[in-house]
């Protein structure tokens, strides 16, 4: 999978070589490509924004950068189109299955801009060029769009087919079957006066398995019954 992040912050990025995601960039499944959005500026000054038509708070991001960065990374006329993601609080929810959905791509875009906004042509003129989506953490503002992109490629990244070394691990994992996940111990046995449950002990796999479906549920009802069909 290719990744090209457009940004004015590219030192945000840095962390990705050291992560997990570095290792998949080692082993030539992701190729990640961090660009700075002033690259494409021409001005002594490389501005990247301006105040807003029709007045109010803060800045916004000028359409000229952005339409030459696009011009690069997804021509009108390629033959491909990518993915071009806009982290923005304004956006559709991102789950684990945006994430399923999205690591199937071959080419994705991700476009940081800062929460006062870019202007809202780039978003017109980027759909020409691939399927656009505006896409949320949650509900909270974070300052830019940087750290929203870093947590969808980790996301992301990971489901990749043939990063994670042990593919079950993935099944496993909160919400992939729209629970919580059951709580894990590991030795020893006993750990200042608390022990493990003994279930965990009596090597009835059976009995197991619906203790840890019995654990999600209950962990799921008190602390994300918003999860659970009513
Ligand atoms: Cl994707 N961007 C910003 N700026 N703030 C956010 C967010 C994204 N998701 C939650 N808060």
């Amino acid at each position: 999978m290719r990744i090209d992040v457009v940004t004015i912050f590219p030192a945000f990025f840095d962390v990705l070589e050291v992560s997990l995601i570095g290792k998949a960039r080692e082993r030539g499944l992701l190729d990640v490509r961090v660009h700075d959005l002033r690259q494409w500026t021409h001005d002594r000054h490389r501005t990247v924004d301006d105040t807003p038509y029709g007045g109010g708070a803060g800045m916004v991001m000028k359409p000229e950068p952005w339409g030459e960065a696009l011009d690069e990374l997804a021509p009108v006329d390629a033959e491909a189109r990518p993915t071009i993601i806009f982290p923005s609080p304004a956006g559709e929810l991102f789950r684990q299955s945006t994430a399923r959905e999205l690591a199937l791509h071959e080419h994705l875009v991700f476009g940081c801009g800062r929460y006062e906004g870019i202007d809202e042509r780039v978003f017109e003129d980027a759909a020409a060029r691939g399927s656009v989506r505006l896409i949320s953490l949650g509900d909270y503002v974070l300052n830019g769009g940087e750290v929203a992109a870093m947590a969808m490629i980790e996301a992301i990244g990971r489901l990749v087919p043939g990063m994670v070394g042990n593919p079950a691990s993935i099944v496993e994992e909160s919400h992939e079957d729209g629970l919580l996940e059951y709580p894990s111990y590991t030795k020893p046995a006993v750990w200042r006066d608390r022990a493990v449950p003994d279930i965990l002990l009596s090597g009835n796999h059976g009995a197991i398995a619906q203790w840890r479906a019995q654990q999600q549920l209950e962990r799921t009802r008190a602390r994300r019954p918003d999860l659970l069909p009513e």
